[in-house]
């Protein structure tokens, strides 16, 4: 492959292949994501638990939280995904001899299941395209320049010389599908169509995924989406938009925030807009905020500021404050990024 990612510095081939080692020779191995999964983690863990099984391998994907309902097609059975039950899961991640996390690199982001990878005497081994990673693991293979976690294990996968069976392919395209945000982000490179496209190959049906990630909607989801879009509000001179979910309008039309949609895209869609934001009031008294971007202000800085994190142009995290202190404070700090972003510019061109 021409421009394989596959060499470059920070997925050196022995980097890989140590790794894949290291899980061939594994006979009983943990996977988990971060909590409040997504399709790049819940993918990523289908497909490898898959792949390890199809080896003779002893894999269990135990999380914190639930599987997101959009995602519950994937699941070939209700206990695929276990939700972590210290009484069940202790003695199997106990003997574990390797540990898999996917998509995530920092410890407090597996939510209960942090002590139990900190204090676990398994090989650990982290896959992972998020700038931030802590020093927790064996085996580190991470790259912020990828899409999707997904990418990574299609390697690892190769290398280890694992079948890529319709099971194995369908949860890996989903990862692709899921954090390139339907193969139209900056960082789709040729490479990524040549992974969708040996998946599809492999029998993954782009059609069926498509259906079930976005088009199972509910209606009450798709009326809590007409009153954000009826209650956008412009900041920062059209710079900014964002949009609000109340306790009050989650209760109204039975949310769960939870399984709050993705409706961020919706303000970021505006012409003109390089941030969009979307504050839901949650009902620890925290604020969940999602903000993405498509100019040159890396919301990944707006998140580092209140001690969230992500990507450049798709990062999160959470205040606690009223929707009303919340939005004042964030959107102070947008106007900052985005006044630093235009000075940079300036001097550049001067
Ligand atoms: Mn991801």
């Amino acid at each position: 492959m021409a421009d394989s990612h596959f060499g470059r510095a920070r997925l050196a081939p022995e980097t890989v292949s140590a790794a894949a080692r290291a899980l061939q020779a594994s006979r009983r191995v943990w996977i988990t994501t971060h909590i409040k999964s997504d399709g790049d983690g819940i993918g990523c863990e289908l497909a490898l638990a898959r792949a390890l099984r199809a080896r003779g391998a002893e894999a269990r994907i135990i999380n914190d939280t639930v599987v997101p309902r959009p995602l519950r097609f994937l699941l070939a059975g209700p206990d695929e995904i276990l939700i972590y039950d210290p009484e069940r899961d202790d003695p199997f991640i106990n003997e574990a001899d390797m540990a898999v996390v996917l998509d995530v690199g920092l410890g407090y982001r597996l939510g209960r299941l942090e002590a139990p990878l900190r204090e676990s005497r398994a090989i650990k081994l982290c896959l992972d395209h998020h700038l931030d990673t802590e020093p927790l693991f064996d085996h580190l293979l991470c790259d912020p320049e990828l899409n999707a976690t997904g990418e990574i294990l299609f390697h690892l996968l190769k290398v280890m010389g694992a079948e890529l069976t319709p099971c194995v392919a369908t949860p890996l395209y989903t990862s692709l599908v899921v954090d390139s945000g339907n193969f139209s982000y900056e960082r789709c490179r040729p490479e990524t169509f040549r992974i969708a496209g040996a998946l599809v190959e492999a029998g993954a049906r782009p059609y069926y995924v498509h259906v079930n990630l976005h088009w199972r909607r509910s209606l009450a989801e798709v009326k809590l989406e007409g009153e954000v879009i009826d209650n956008v509000e412009l900041c920062s001179g059209g710079r900014v938009a964002c949009g609000v979910v109340s306790k009050e309008m989650l209760r109204r039309y039975a949310i769960d925030p939870m399984e709050m949609p993705d409706i961020v895209n919706i303000p970021l869609s505006l012409d003109g807009v390089e941030i969009a934001l979307l504050f839901v009031e949650m009902d620890s008294g925290y604020i969940k905020v999602s903000a993405r971007g498509k100019g040159r202000v890396k919301v990944s800085k707006l998140a580092h500021m209140f001690g969230g994190g992500g990507h450049p142009l798709a990062a999160g995290f959470s205040i606690k404050a009223t929707l009303d202190e919340a939005r004042r404070k964030v959107l102070d700090e947008c106007s900052g990024l985005i006044n630093a972003a235009d000075f940079e510019a300036s001097t550049i061109s001067a």
